[in-house]
């Protein structure tokens, strides 16, 4: 039957306009800034809010506020950490016994709210990070002229000299490193008078009082610069001022305006939750959608991920580290850094197949700029010789954290130089920009192929392993780890397809290619399971009372050896099918049992490993144990325990996965006149569709290949899509045992029914 396009496009508008549903709402204040505080942010400045009627008080973060150095010890405990700035207080005398609370988040705005009334009176409070302006902006606002009286102040996280003077406060200081940082807060008031109180703002008998607060550092990501450039000061009073001279609702459509820019690139319907599951606040509700399917909270959650990506990862500033923009510690957990052997590249996950490509950039930005101080930490560590002895001379290792000034800590994770590789690769799949490829990814991954071809060490038949690697965080150092193979296996298979691409370096193309078809690749257990290690590690153990490594038992945190099935794809279904099910079993023996090591960032890999392996019951499994209390905050935010945000980054990725898969088939691109290999994308429709999912849509989603995506179903089954080609690729679109070839021209749109005629 011919689908109803003008059903289905009245579904997909009706759905997006109410947009409404897109919002966290809560009945009480927060009290734990990183557990109940809600986000905002600008990719630079980011800030919690609590809410608190009589002491509003906003947690303040800057992105580049990071003491250490380049730490050329290597030590954990000597790499610095990522700071908090410090913390906005508003003081409302007055403001108790209040009625009618109500504390929200609007995703679809990037908007939070705070409302109540004092007697007759209703107050209301409005936040928001401006990316256009760089400043955060907060209106305090009431029915009743002349009803705001109280005092606004700074609190310094590193307690430097704060100074009020007019309607301004300002306050700078330096850390341990000698970074030196500067804020500075403005009161508009409408109505009313605002004067100096010692170091903070008074005001009195105002309508309305609009806060503006700006911050900056002297960082720079130049190593060549030591990291610093200029005093922040002046820049960030010239921000504020600027922003001054703007009517707070100008400022608030530029806000919102630059937002939805990207937000509403992809629009996401699982179905209809009932009215009762949207008459919860946000802390109760996600506890009973752990327990029974809510369609609208599920779809809030993947928008969740995206809303916090464009909040705190934007192009010039730095990478979403460890708690985003949401630290409150200048003590915090692991450093609040970039952990390497997972948790970075889960933050990232998502850019691509979920429409914010651009919020891909700053990792490449950070990523270069450390790789001078890289290269010259990984040459001079004896660990890091190569199978002939000598110190390394090409390309760079990472250790397992690192810092933005170059400084490195902990344990080295030998193949995160391939893993970060990928992400360049992924940013040039997704939107073929042959000037990114070019320019930025192809001397990254030619270097890291060069590190590995001069580290690699050969067995006596031949064949190549890494040497000395570790399955992140699990079990022993050891020759051919499988993590470490499938991620070389990727760098190498990335490269090869680089230079088929830009049609250069074909003999070192040839010699990659050579390697990676002789690396060691992961085997087959005893027990059907995909292995670990190059051997079975049966009757031996992590750690004295741990499980026994590679048996059933063995409920690790990290499925590291699984990273061929995702995000890596040497392993699938259809090329693999031996390994892809070896892979389930493995899969399925890590487990969520209560006693496992299972945590947050788990269930969003685990969710886009059973989607990869088409199994869509199971990923929606992994995706609905993140609303348990164990796996998340009320603010809906990922619990380690701490607080860490990879997971909300992850399952958004993850449920991408579910809906569409883009590989590369290796059939001759009919386009294709230089007898090159150009990889024709496979674009997979609903490859691991829930049954929990009956009917819904999906608008915007990002294919490998440069092509978007927007995909209905009903019943279980597809209804239709549409294909937009950004680039004028071919490619063949599969649903089910039933596949076309497209070969449409630049923004071309083609839309097929469910039998993909
Ligand atoms: C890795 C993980 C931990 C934690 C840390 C930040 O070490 O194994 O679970 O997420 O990163």
């Amino acid at each position: 039957m011919k689908p109803h396009w003008v059903l289905i496009g009245l579904l997909l508008a009706l759905r997006s306009a109410d947009a409404s549903e897109l919002v966290l709402w809560y009945q009480q204040p927060g009290v734990k800034p990183t557990t109940e505080g809600l986000p905002i942010g600008n990719g630079r400045l980011g800030a919690l809010i609590l809410g608190e009627p009589e002491k509003e008080r906003i947690v303040l973060n800057e992105d580049s506020l990071w003491t250490g150095d380049e730490n050329p010890s290597g030590n954990y405990d000597t790499m610095g950490a990522y700071q908090v700035l410090g913390e906005v207080w508003i003081d409302l005398p007055g403001h108790t016994n209040v009625t009618g609370y109500r504390r929200d988040l609007d995703l679809s705005q990037a908007l939070s709210h705070v409302s109540y009334a004092v007697g007759e009176v209703h107050f209301a409070r409005e936040f928001f990070c401006s990316h256009p302006a760089g400043v955060l902006v907060t209106r305090l606002s009431a029915d009743k002229p002349g009803g705001y009286a109280g005092r606004i102040g700074l609190r310094d996280g590193h307690g430097a000299t704060v100074v009020a003077a007019g309607n301004r406060i300002s306050c700078a200081g330096h850390l341990s490193n000698g970074l030196r940082y500067g804020w500075e807060l403005m009161v508009l008031s409408e109505g009313g008078k605002v004067e100096p109180a010692g170091d903070s703002l008074s005001f009195n008998r105002c309508n309305s009082v609009t806060l503006l607060v700006a911050a900056g550092t002297d960082y720079s990501m130049n190593y060549a610069a030591h990291y610093r450039s200029t005093d922040p000061r002046r820049n960030v009073t010239a921000r504020l001022e600027d922003a001054a001279h703007k009517k707070s609702d100008s400022l608030k459509r530029e806000h919102v305006m630059d937002f939805q820019a990207l937000f509403n690139r992809v629009i996401l319907d699982l179905g209809q939750s009932t009215q009762g599951q949207r008459g919860l606040p946000t802390d109760r509700r996600k506890l009973e959608a752990f327990k029974s399917v809510d369609p609208e909270l599920e779809q809030l959650l993947f928008q969740y991920g995206r809303y916090l990506l464009i909040s705190c990862s934007r192009p010039g500033g730095l990478p979403a580290n460890l708690q985003g923009l949401w630290n409150d510690s200048n003590d915090p957990p692991w450093h609040c850094d970039y952990h390497a052997n997972i948790n970075i590249q889960m933050n990232y996950w998502p850019a691509e197949p979920a429409n914010l490509a651009e919020c891909h950039l700053p990792l490449f930005d950070l990523i270069d700029s450390q790789l001078p101080a890289w290269r010259k930490a990984t040459a001079a560590s004896p660990e890091l010789k190569t199978p002939a002895g000598s110190l390394t001379s090409r390309g760079f290792a990472i250790r397992t954290s690192h810092n933005t000034m170059g400084g490195m800590g902990w344990k080295w994770d030998k193949t995160a130089n391939a893993w970060y590789c990928l992400h360049y690769w992924e940013h040039y799949a997704f939107c073929h920009d042959k000037g990114f490829l070019r320019r930025t990814a192809y001397p990254v991954l030619k270097e890291t192929c060069e590190y590995w071809q001069d580290h690699l060490k050969q067995l006596p038949d031949g064949r190549l392993v890494a040497p000395d690697a570790w399955s992140p965080e699990h079990g022993p150092d050891e020759d051919g780890v499988s993590y470490s193979q499938e991620i070389i296996w990727d760098l190498f298979n990335n490269y090869v397809q680089a230079c088929d691409v830009l049609g250069i370096d074909k003999s070192y193309r040839d010699t990659i290619a050579g390697l990676r078809d002789k690396l060691v690749s992961p085997g087959i257990g005893s027990w059907g399971q995909l292995l670990e290690w190059m051997t079975e590690k049966k009757g031996t153990h992590a750690t004295p009372g741990s499980p026994e490594l590679d048996t059933p038992q063995d409920h690790h945190r990290h499925t590291s050896h699984l990273f061929a099935v995702y995000p890596g794809v040497q392993i699938t279904a259809t090329k693999t099918p031996e390994l892809a099910a070896a892979a389930k079993v493995s899969l399925d023996a890590r487990g969520i049992a209560p006693d496992s090591d299972v945590r947050e960032w788990s269930f969003a890999w685990r969710t886009a490993l059973y989607a990869r392996l088409h199994d869509g019951a199971s990923a929606h499994r992994m995706f609905q144990e993140l609303f348990s209390a164990r796996n998340t905050c009320p603010n809906l935010f990922g619990q380690h325990p701490p607080m860490q945000l990879d997971g909300n980054f992850g399952i958004t990725a993850g449920i991408c996965e579910m809906l569409l898969q883009s590989d590369e088939s290796e059939v001759q691109s009919p386009k294709s006149k230089v007898q090159i290999r150009e990889a024709v994308r496979v674009l997979e429709l609903l490859p691991a569709l829930p049954k929990i999912w009956p009917a819904g849509s999906v608008r915007g989603l990002r294919a490998r290949g440069g092509f978007e995506i927007d995909i209905a179903w009903q019943d279980g089954k597809l209804a239709g899509a549409t294909v937009h080609s950004l680039n004028g690729n071919p490619c063949l679109v599969q649903y089910g045992n039933k596949t076309i070839e497209l070969n449409l021209a630049r923004g071309q749109r083609r839309r097929l029914g469910p039998e993909l005629e």
